[in-house]
């Protein structure tokens, strides 16, 4: 099935999920969340031991269609916890974790097929659809179309016509939501590249009030890859960190969504191979990707 020594395609990545449910039912489910604009299923795995008193993690990858190694670094953890489950950590048994590696399963594929660096989803881009897609780390509802968000669609960070007009961004705040009974507490989202650790707010270059306990989680997680021998990763406030940019799923779930922990987590590399990292790096990321989460997991039970 998945081999992480190689880029894998949409349905590849979707038939591993329903794989996991068919093979540990009673530790896997897979839901489709929503329809991409052009209808494909955007697919969640959840992994969940039963515990009632777990908290809940939210993981996705593959909002940006070009950043490959994010599916792939989600599947990676996501096969680590499944295929070794009795062995993780309890802090990584008792969360409740829903898992989306695709977010952007349009953007993913097209990226395949027709242009490698292609960010957006395939959306229609404004009145008459002049130029296609939709940013879709620009397009989620808190402080939308602020800073570092475009109104032009014809540029890669158009956010939309209005904050969730997207089928991808609005399946995930419909997720969210509809599942008030978990137990929130932790937002990870995966993108690449530059190896940052990124905490609210991106919007712009403020923190909110308990940014200390988000940036010691995040000196955590940066202490965890580096010990396992991992590179550097810079922790941070992402507008003060990276730029100012309004839309984000991370602001949206901790502004909006109430996740006490949120964060966007650049993978590698530093910038040597960029979007196009080749697929021997799957296997390092990966891990350090795995160290990453695992803190995210002890921060959550204690939050
Ligand atoms: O610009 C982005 O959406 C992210 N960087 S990327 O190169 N993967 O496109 C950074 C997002 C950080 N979070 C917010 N600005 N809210
Ligand atoms: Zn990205």
């Amino acid at each position: 099935r998945l081999t992480w020594q190689a880029y894998h395609r949409l349905p590849d990545i979707h038939g591993y999920l329903d794989y996991l449910a068919q093979t540990y039912p009673q530790l896997c489910t897979v839901q489709t969340i929503g329809q991409s604009v052009q209808g494909k299923a955007i697919k969640l795995l959840r992994i969940s031991n039963g515990n009632p008193g777990n908290k809940a993690v939210w993981v996705d990858g593959g909002i940006h269609a070009r950043e490959w190694i994010s599916p792939a670094t989600v599947t990676f953890i996501i096969n680590q916890f499944v295929s070794n489950f009795e062995n993780e950590p309890a802090a990584v048994r008792n969360i409740d974790w829903y898992i989306t590696p695709v977010l952007n399963p349009d953007g993913y594929e097209y990226s395949h097929t027709t242009d490698r660096l292609w960010r957006k989803n395939r959306g229609r881009g404004g009145i008459g659809g002049t130029c296609a897609g939709v940013d879709l780390n620009r397009n989620f509802g808190y402080k939308w179309g602020g800073r570092g968000a475009s109104r032009n669609p014809c540029t890669e960070t158009y956010g939309g016509s209005g904050p969730f007009s997207e089928p991808e961004t609005s399946a995930v705040r419909n997720f969210i939501q509809s599942n008030s009974g978990a137990n929130w507490k932790a937002y990870v989202s995966f993108h690449s590249y530059g190896q940052y650790i990124l905490y609210p707010w991106g919007y712009d270059r403020v923190v909110p009030p308990d940014y200390k306990d988000l940036e010691n989680v995040a000196r955590r997680i940066a202490s965890a890859i580096q010990r396992a021998g991992g590179p550097h990763y810079t922790i941070g406030p992402a507008a003060n960190t990276l730029y100012p940019a309004s839309g984000g799923s991370d602001d949206w779930a901790k502004g909006m969504a109430k996740f006490k922990y949120s964060y966007t987590i650049e993978l590698r590399d530093n910038g040597r191979y960029g979007f196009v990292l080749p697929a021997a790096y799957i296997q390092p990321t990966g891990t350090e990707a795995l160290e990453a989460i695992r803190v995210v997991a002890e921060a959550a039970s204690a939050a």
